[in-house]
């Protein structure tokens, strides 16, 4: 049996520690494509072995180069959400009261800081930054054209500073987005599909610390039959109500 949603705004009001987790659904109403929507998503006409994979990229570089700028592209037309908006307005409300929100996000699109959220923590990386394929170091600004793939003062080939199948996520991020998780009262899944790991394994780590887990999502998830509340509907008319 799920508690009421009037439990929840009481919730909202006591609760020192809060942790917002988001997935691609929350930049779905950007016109920003999920991976895995059975029509629209990503990996529904896309590979995702061939375009996020290490190995994917040893083989074809310029391929994989190529659908990040077309993807790129495509988040820096768009623009921020109510969604976002909702989320960046409620963490600014939030802090002045307490310190304890933090917005964690598997998103690589960005449209969290351009709505105004400073620093979420970014577990699967961001698109608009580079890094070396070999030795893992920063590498600046995207290019102005793909004619020559950008290298590394090593040697090595640039790539997008996203984390592919099979890689590890940022070890720092991670651990501040676990801890947050297990100190948090107040935990909210936000359009993911909750399968791809180990970012989704936080809600549960949450609710086995004793976290009240709410999901928000127009679909069922693996999460869905062990949250507290799930409130079924697209992010960006659920939160501006909710978050208000
Ligand atoms: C709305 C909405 C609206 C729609 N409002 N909601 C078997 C084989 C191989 C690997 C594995 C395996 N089993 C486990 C693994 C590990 C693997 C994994 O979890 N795979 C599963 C898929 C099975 N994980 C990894 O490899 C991770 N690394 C790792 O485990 O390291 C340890 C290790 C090291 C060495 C060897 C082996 C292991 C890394 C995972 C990296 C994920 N990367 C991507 C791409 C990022 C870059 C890029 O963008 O190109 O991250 S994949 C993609 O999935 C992206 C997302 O962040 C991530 C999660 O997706 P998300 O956000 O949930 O989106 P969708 O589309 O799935 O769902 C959208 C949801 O929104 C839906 O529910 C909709 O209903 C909802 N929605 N409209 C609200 N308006
Ligand atoms: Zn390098």
């Amino acid at each position: 049996m799920h508690a009421g949603i009037s439990d929840l705004a009481r919730r909202l009001r006591d609760c020192d520690r809060l942790v917002l987790f988001t997935g691609a659904g929350v930049s779905a109403e950007s016109g920003i494509p999920t991976f895995r929507d059975a029509q629209t998503g990503l990996w529904a006409r896309y590979s995702p072995e061939q375009l996020a994979s290490p190995e994917g990229f040893r083989t074809d570089p310029r391929t994989v180069w190529e659908w990040y700028a077309w993807r790129r592209e495509k988040c820096l037309a768009a623009a921020p959400n109510p969604a976002h908006l909702a989320i960046a307005e409620f963490i600014a409300e939030l802090q002045r009261r307490s310190p304890g929100v933090t917005l964690i996000t598997q998103n690589v699109d960005g449209l969290h800081q351009r709505a105004g959220s400073e620093a979420p923590l970014e577990l699967h990386g961001n698109l608009h930054r580079l890094k070396c394929f070999r030795c893992g170091a920063d590498g600046g600004d995207w290019p102005e054209t793909l004619d020559l793939l950008p290298r590394c003062a090593c040697g090595g080939l640039l790539r997008p500073a996203v984390v592919w199948f099979g890689e590890s996520l940022p070890g720092e991020v991670l651990a501040q987005a676990s801890e947050a998780g297990l100190q948090a009262g107040l935990f909210f899944s936000i359009g993911t599909s909750s399968l791809v790991y180990p970012a989704a394994d936080l809600p549960f780590q949450a609710k086995r610390r004793g976290a009240f887990v709410v999901e928000i999502n127009p679909q069922p998830t693996p999460l869905s039959r062990h949250a507290d509340l799930c409130l079924h509907g697209a992010a960006g008319g659920v939160l501006p109500r909710l978050l208000a």
